[in-house]
């Protein structure tokens, strides 16, 4: 048996497209997503339909991550021109009635065969399963399956420990720490004896920014659209490490900083440390 694992796609068309069509060349039979399916790339809506077709045509198992999360718990207070809350406000423009029914379908966790799949943790979806970390370990003994599928992270990783495995498939759409090539999960085998193969996958990224520039994010959401173009280039800033800076400096010069009350200059500021050019 041969099941495709593919996580964080996060609006990713090509990248989605290319892990696809290496599965399929592979062989799977098989496909499990686990979650965040939009997020920073342009027309998250076809990726929905992309997935749908590919429902029709094989099992397929769906998670939910924390950017479905989102999306079902939208803020009119998200608008156009912030760097903040700017893609999840194109976000809940593109996505249609039918994909919110979609995800309010999926479970955070589930299970399948010896597999236990989650987005973050199987506890929590904007958890994270890290190499090396205690409470990782601990996740892994008190669950039922001795593999956990995860994601979430965006970096690839198989965590080993006591006979179990937590596994993560890296990031579709938004890779980290892989020269910003697109990753997936392959295994092959049975319960038991599952085998791994890992693979980054180089596609067209600087078309999927091209297709950015085009619908707007630039200006949508201007310096998280200028990481995202970072990432896909292979950068190593995550969105998550620039958010956390752009908040330092709001909370140092404000005395305080509340998500996503974060002005465009600690933006700015936090840009030009990180060394993200304009
Ligand atoms: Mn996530």
């Amino acid at each position: 048996m041969k099941i495709a694992v593919l996580s964080d796609i996060h609006g990713n068309e090509a990248a989605l497209d290319a892990c696809l069509a290496h599965a399929a060349a592979q062989g799977a039979e098989r496909y499990l997503f686990l979650g965040d399916y939009a997020g920073e790339l342009p027309w998250p809506e076809r990726v929905m339909d992309r997935l749908y077709a590919l429902r029709a045509q094989f099992p397929c198992v769906f998670i939910r991550g924390n950017k479905e999360d989102y999306w079902l718990n939208a803020d009119p207070a998200w608008r156009a021109g912030d760097s903040t809350t700017g893609m999840l406000w194109y976000n809940m423009r593109q996505l249609r009635p039918e994909d919110l029914d979609f995800y309010r379908t999926l479970p955070m966790r589930d299970a399948w065969l010896d597999l236990t799949l989650c987005h973050g943790t199987p506890e929590r979806s904007n958890g994270k399963m890290l190499p090396g970390e205690e409470d990782t370990f601990a996740l892994m003994a008190r669950d039922p399956n001795p593999v956990i599928l995860c994601g979430h992270s965006h970096h690839q990783a198989a965590i080993l420990h006591g006979g179990r495995q937590a596994l993560n498939p890296g990031s579709v759409g938004v890779p980290l720490g892989c020269g910003g090539k697109a990753q997936y999960l392959l295994l092959e085998g049975a319960p038991g004896s599952w085998q791994r193969r890992f693979f980054s996958l180089a596609y067209d990224a600087e078309g999927e920014i091209e297709a950015m520039r085009a619908a707007g994010l630039f200006h949508i959401a201007p310096a998280w659209s200028r990481i995202t173009a970072h990432v896909l280039r292979g950068g190593a800033v995550s969105h998550a490490q620039a958010l956390a800076r752009a908040m330092e400096i709001c909370q140092r010069q404000n005395g305080s900083c509340v998500w996503p009350r974060i002005p465009e200059d600690c933006w700015r500021q936090a840009m030009a440390e990180l060394g993200i050019a304009n």
